[in-house]
């Protein structure tokens, strides 16, 4: 018989590997797998209850935000309120960072930033959605307020980071620098069972993963690239659910990109909720996170809590070609210009 491992146990012992830790990046990894439970339950009955919809205000990027995203931070904050083990969160769905006053008297050394519900716009539709998150040790000191500096870190910088993805089943994958695991929520036992041991990206996949809608608003060296992977019959996959389109590439390998457009000059995604915890759970696999300026994610400086950039994610080898394929046939900057109508 299989011996059920849940993701408690799992953690626990993992604590046991790193003779230094102290537990407290275990008991946040616990609280977040709490929330989550929490979040799942309610993303699974949003067909049953008034709780899908537009809730009628605008989050801080002047995009609607559903009630379903506002329940989900509510939750995490709540969670991780009550830890103890954080003195701070930043939330795609709050301007600015939210202090957390140390509980019991523990000086608190992480801080936790989250993406609640990303891909918000496929709930009313019953596509997938997930949750993102990345944690950082503090930088300012223990005893006093957290500040802005603690949250503006590079991804080099995360000490853990996961994801959750609430789909045909409910999985968490997550990373603590040494490899990747993922867990799969039994609902008959409200336990998330280790189901996905040690996660490697394929080299190499079947898929490329763009919105193809945009593609007259992409720069040429992108549309360029979209061709190729079109000519090699990649196939097209897009959700429009992030961690709904990384998770399939985690698995199954492909390139995921968004460029920017013209909409979104620096690219869409933002880099503290979405780009960092991602490029850092596909780095863990194995694969590579890069931007379309061919910069690694991960060493990207940080100056904004809501700052966005262009992103190519996936399998090692198809990352590679597409910055070779670029810089191989990219227009050298003046004819550039002109080809795109700038004189
Ligand atoms: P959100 O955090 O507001 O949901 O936006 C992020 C989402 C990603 O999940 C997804 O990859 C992307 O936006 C889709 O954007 P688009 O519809 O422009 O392709
Ligand atoms: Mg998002």
């Amino acid at each position: 018989m299989n011996t059920i491992v849940t993701l408690d146990e799992f953690i626990i012992q993992r604590q046991k590997d790193f003779s230094y830790a102290s537990g407290e990046l275990t008991g946040l990894l616990r609280d977040i797998g709490v929330a989550a439970k929490i979040v799942n339950r309610e993303v699974n009955k949003a067909g049953l209850v008034n709780i899908i919809g537009v809730e009628g205000s605008e989050n801080s990027h002047g995009e609607s935000v559903q009630k379903l995203d506002m329940y989900a931070n509510d939750k995490l904050i709540d969670c991780l309120k009550n830890s103890g083990e954080c003195c701070g969160i930043a939330s795609e769905e709050n301007e600015s960072f939210i202090p957390i006053k140390s509980v019991a008297s523990k000086n608190a050394k992480y801080v936790v930033v989250f993406d609640p519900l990303d891909g918000s716009s496929n709930i009313d539709v019953n596509v997938s959605v997930g949750t993102i998150f990345g944690i950082y040790r503090r930088k300012s000191n223990v005893k006093g307020p957290c500040k802005l500096g603690d949250f503006l870190q590079k991804g080099t910088e995360l000490v853990a980071a996961g994801y959750v993805i609430y789909g045909t089943s409910t999985i968490l994958v997550y990373s603590t620098g040494s490899g990747v695991n993922g867990f799969t929520l039994d609902p008959s036992i409200g336990e998330f069972c280790l189901s996905h041991r040690d996660i490697k990206i394929p080299a190499r996949g079947q898929y490329y993963s763009v919105n193809q809608g945009y593609y007259l608003k992409f720069d040429v060296d992108m549309r360029r690239y979209i061709d190729y992977c079109s000519d090699l019959n990649l196939r097209l996959r897009y959700i429009g659910s992030m961690v709904s389109d990384i998770h399939r590439t985690l698995l199954v390998g492909g390139i995921f990109l968004y460029p920017n457009t013209r909409k979104y000059p620096n690219g869409k995604l933002r880099m503290l909720y979405e780009c960092n915890p991602l490029s850092y759970l596909i780095e863990q696999a194995g694969g590579k996170a890069i931007t379309t300026g061919m910069e690694r994610i991960l060493d990207i400086e940080m100056t904004d809590l809501h700052q966005r950039s262009t992103i190519v994610m996936g399998s090692p080898d198809m990352v590679d070609e597409m910055k070779a394929f670029v810089q191989r046939y990219s227009i050298p900057a003046v004819s550039k210009n002109s080809a795109n109508g700038v004189s």
